[in-house]
């Protein structure tokens, strides 16, 4: 067998696994043009679990034709009233909670999270298919005076979908990033070419599955399981209205420039660093929790993780003694594992990457208070929660995106100096602070510069709320009502009433 605990699966996702994944594209399963495939690895056993089909450029190009195709005039889908676009949302939310444990468990075996938190995502995603139902019959415009003397005119604005919308997503939480390109995307009446990233195609295949189940329109929404190079070519193609990214700042930046040709549309919700700010009059249980909760949830790779924590020095020891107790409390074990609280990391090369960034900050002369530059175990790509002392901000671990379980500390003294090093990064994705006086939490928040502050808590979230980057994490806001903006142009008509 390929899977290590075939035993826990449920016969969907047996069956699911049995046979090899292909490409949707126009409403039909597909092998890709040139029959190249690609294994999709269990970061808890190193084993593939399934061979998937691999999108070229010749595969993106069917592909937008045939999402260019579902979305001209007197399609089906251009014909859907809103009504019956928000109702066919709001089913495929239920469809998802009816199959919710089916997803739980491909995303975990995917993507290596402990099954408890591949729930959690699953929730989420049938909530955002719930919450933009709501959205799709409220598309509304303005009327707008004008005042052109001896003349009469009437004037109003429309929204209206861009066209072609390319959603390309990372690995981190598959299935909820590819939630966030496409649900937007058909609530405003686009149509959609997916990218899964690479290291986990396999939710996104299984939502493309559900999505025609439901009574999506052949064309409306396509997945690509793909590499970067199928990803480029998508952000090439001419007949792309707009790309949607989230990702690594270094791709979104190539995104930027790729799409700069024709001028698509873009946006981009990129890197993080996230500073963690724990003044002295907190709650300190509350803020070591939180602080746990900030750099180890999901791995630590999450783009809002709180890597860079700030402790005012009177109670400096205190909360790195509480963090490095949380960090070794947690069980890091197959994904699988209901003892689990800490999966693999995605892949090797990611394993990799946090090693050298731990080995380096060891070299460099830092003091490693929990963790280990090495595997935590032979095999699965383990790592253990790590927090980081005597950190200067020079050091890679301190200035570039880690995107795992590791978490550097400093001590600060002043309200100024922590705002000024907190916000001495190129990123702006989040922030947070920690204090029971209401005047410097709130203070101290307006003055970090990032999309998304949480004070006294962290990666509290609901699909209701906006969130994006300032600085170089990125373009545009996702969710909320703001999420919609970027997925339509506004349209201004003018009449003369004559
Ligand atoms: O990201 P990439 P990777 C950060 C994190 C992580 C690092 C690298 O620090 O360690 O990025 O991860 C597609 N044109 N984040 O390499 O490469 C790719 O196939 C178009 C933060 O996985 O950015 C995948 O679908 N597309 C982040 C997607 O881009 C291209 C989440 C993301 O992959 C492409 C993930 C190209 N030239 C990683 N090259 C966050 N903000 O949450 C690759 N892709």
């Amino acid at each position: 067998t390929t899977v290590s605990n075939d035993a826990a699966l449920l016969p969907a996702v047996r069956s699911f696994l049995s046979s090899p994944k292909q490409l949707l594209i126009a409403g039909d399963w597909v092998d890709a043009a040139d029959g190249k495939t690609f294994g999709t690895i269990n970061p808890s056993s190193e084993e593939e679990l399934v061979r998937v089909s691999q999108a070229s450029a010749t595969d993106v190009d069917r592909a937008v034709k045939a999402a260019r195709t579902a979305f001209e005039a007197g399609s089906p889908w251009s014909k859907m009233s809103p009504r019956e676009r928000s109702h066919l949302l709001w089913r495929i939310g239920d469809l998802i909670d009816e199959r919710a444990e089916e997803f739980a468990q491909l995303e975990s075996l995917d993507n290596g999270k402990s099954l408890a938190s591949a729930r959690g995502d699953v929730g989420v995603a049938a909530e955002l298919f719930r919450y933009f139902a709501g959205w799709a019959t409220k598309m509304e415009g303005t009327t707008i005076p004008m005042s052109v003397p001896g003349r009469d005119f009437h004037a109003y604005t429309r929204r209206e979908p861009i066209g072609v919308v390319a959603g390309i997503v990372p690995w981190n939480f598959p299935l909820t990033m590819a939630c966030f390109k496409v649900i937007p995307a058909i609530t405003a009446g686009n149509t959609v070419v997916l990218k899964p990233a690479e290291q986990t195609p396999l939710t996104a295949l299984r939502l493309g599955e559900l999505l025609l189940e439901a009574g999506v329109p052949a064309g409306v929404v396509n997945v690509l399981p793909g590499y970067g190079d199928a990803g480029a070519a998508l952000v090439d193609h001419a007949g792309v209205d707009k790309v949607a990214f989230t990702g690594s700042t270094e791709v979104g930046k190539k995104i930027a420039a790729g799409a700069s040709k024709n001028l698509k549309k873009v946006s981009l919700e990129l890197g993080g660093k996230a500073p963690n700010i724990i003044f002295d009059d907190a709650d300190l249980d509350a803020a070591i929790a939180g602080a746990a909760l900030a750099g180890y949830f999901n791995e630590g790779q999450c783009c809002v993780n709180g890597s860079r924590l700030y402790v005012q020095r009177g109670v400096f020891d205190q909360v790195v003694e509480g963090v490095a107790a949380a960090a070794k409390a947690i069980t890091v074990g197959d994904a699988f594992d209901p003892a689990t609280t800490m999966g693999p990391l995605v892949s090797q090369e990611q394993h990799e990457k946090v090693m050298g960034y731990v080995r380096g900050a060891v070299a460099d002369g830092a003091t490693l208070t929990a963790g280990s530059p090495d595997p935590a175990k032979d095999r699965g790509y383990f790592f253990s929660p790590t927090l980081i002392t005597d950190v200067t901000e020079d050091m890679a671990v301190q200035t570039d995106e880690i995107f795992g379980p590791v978490i550097t500390a400093i001590p600060f003294d002043t309200e100024d100096e922590v705002v000024a090093a907190a916000n001495n990064t190129v990123y702006g994705l989040a922030a947070g602070v920690w204090s029971k006086d209401l005047g410097t939490a709130h203070r101290v928040g307006g003055k970090l510069r990032a999309g998304t502050v949480w004070l006294n808590t962290w990666h509290a979230d609901d699909v209701t709320l906006p969130r994006g980057g300032y600085k170089q994490s990125g373009w545009g806001r996702e969710l909320g009502s703001f999420g919609l903006d970027d997925y339509t142009e506004l349209k201004t008509v003018i009449a003369e009433l004559r």
